[in-house]
């Protein structure tokens, strides 16, 4: 894994700093015909960083040299929302960001977030490779961005916090809790009674560690590689929403890249996808062990007050009207009825 994350960071050249690895960089843009940047949130040992160079590496050489992708991990390039402007003018060409922060562009977008909808991974790949993922796609194509087909895994989310375990919705009566810029985050963690506060992964380390906020929530995978068990004490496992990244295109700089080069782009990502989600389940699933070693506590609460919470604050009947009942009618087709 050493020389793949090295790789990454030499892609990264800028932040990795070292007239080498500019150079490398440099020689490298100038003998390829298309040389796209690839930013994302996530540390370079997360799964996704490490199948997407993965891929990148196979479209450079299936693609005779001629597509050359430069990863930018980390919020190399600045937080999500940012980035999501810049992928917007095309100053970046491909970005992956959850289907919740692209709400605020692509309304649909973050309606797999709705709170403890899908039962088990098995719903969420039959609906987000199925015709739910496919209206979504469709929604993302009309604000001038592509969206590859799998969408890759972020994970069931967990709450973690600095102050104490939650382990019922009065323990987050007034929690100060981080929660990704998106209006169904905020939503959500308000109808549970908390108080969230929207912030870009770029800065939620620091605003844990200064104490801006007691708690966040994100999947073990995260929780461990970008080291969060540093500044949180507890961990529960509420499972409380699925959240996935769509790899996006711009759609300018996709249009410019002939039929058989977009296609050996779209089949390496959407293969390097399909393996990021067997890695991070398998994390998801193992990282317990490891996450209590490093001092996080466990608990194992009952989602079931969670979900009433959520019914009686009207949480689930204001987000169908917001959604629609085309959408509401897809999502429940996979996910039985929920309100
Ligand atoms: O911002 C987060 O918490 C993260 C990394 O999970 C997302 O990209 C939604």
């Amino acid at each position: 894994m050493t020389s793949i994350t090295r790789r990454g960071v030499l892609a990264g050249g800028a932040a990795a700093g070292g007239l080498a690895a500019f150079g490398i960089a440099t020689r490298r843009a100038q003998a390829a015909e298309f040389t796209y940047k690839y930013a994302n949130n996530l540390p370079l040992t997360h799964p996704m960083n490490i199948r997407a160079q993965a891929a990148v590496d196979r479209i450079k050489e299936q693609s005779g040299g001629r597509v050359v992708i430069q990863i930018f991990p980390n919020n190399q390039l600045g937080g999500d929302t940012d980035v999501l402007s810049q992928v917007r003018s095309g100053a970046v060409q491909f970005f992956t960001l959850s289907g919740l922060i692209l709400s605020t562009l692509v309304p649909v977008a973050s309606i797999n977030g709705i709170g403890f909808a899908f039962k088990n991974y098995a719903q969420v790949w039959e609906a987000m490779d199925g015709d739910l993922g496919a209206h979504i796609r469709q929604a993302i194509a009309k604000s001038g961005l592509i969206a590859l087909d799998k969408i890759w895994d972020n994970g069931y989310r967990q709450i973690t916090s600095s102050t104490h375990p939650i382990v019922t919705p009065a323990d987050l009566k007034g929690f100060k809790i981080r929660v990704p810029v998106s209006p169904l985050w905020t939503s959500m963690f308000k109808a549970l009674g908390a108080g969230p506060t929207g912030i870009n992964f770029s800065e939620v380390y620091s605003a844990l560690q200064t104490k801006v906020v007691e708690g966040e929530e994100n999947p073990l995978a995260i929780i461990e590689t970008a080291k969060l068990y540093e500044v949180q004490k507890y961990c529960s496992l509420t499972n409380h929403m699925w959240d996935g990244f769509w790899f996006l295109a711009n759609g300018a700089a996709w249009a410019r890249l002939p039929k058989p080069l977009q296609q050996i782009v779209a089949k390496n990502f959407n293969e390097a996808a399909l393996g990021e989600r067997e890695d991070v389940r398998g994390l998801n699933d193992g990282l317990k062990t490891k996450l209590a070693s490093q001092g996080i506590v466990f608990n194992q609460p009952d989602p079931e007050p969670f979900r009433t919470a959520l019914r009686q604050a009207g949480f689930y009947a204001d987000w169908k009207k917001k959604y629609g009942p085309q959408a509401w009618a897809l999502l429940e087709k996979y996910t039985g009825a929920l309100a």
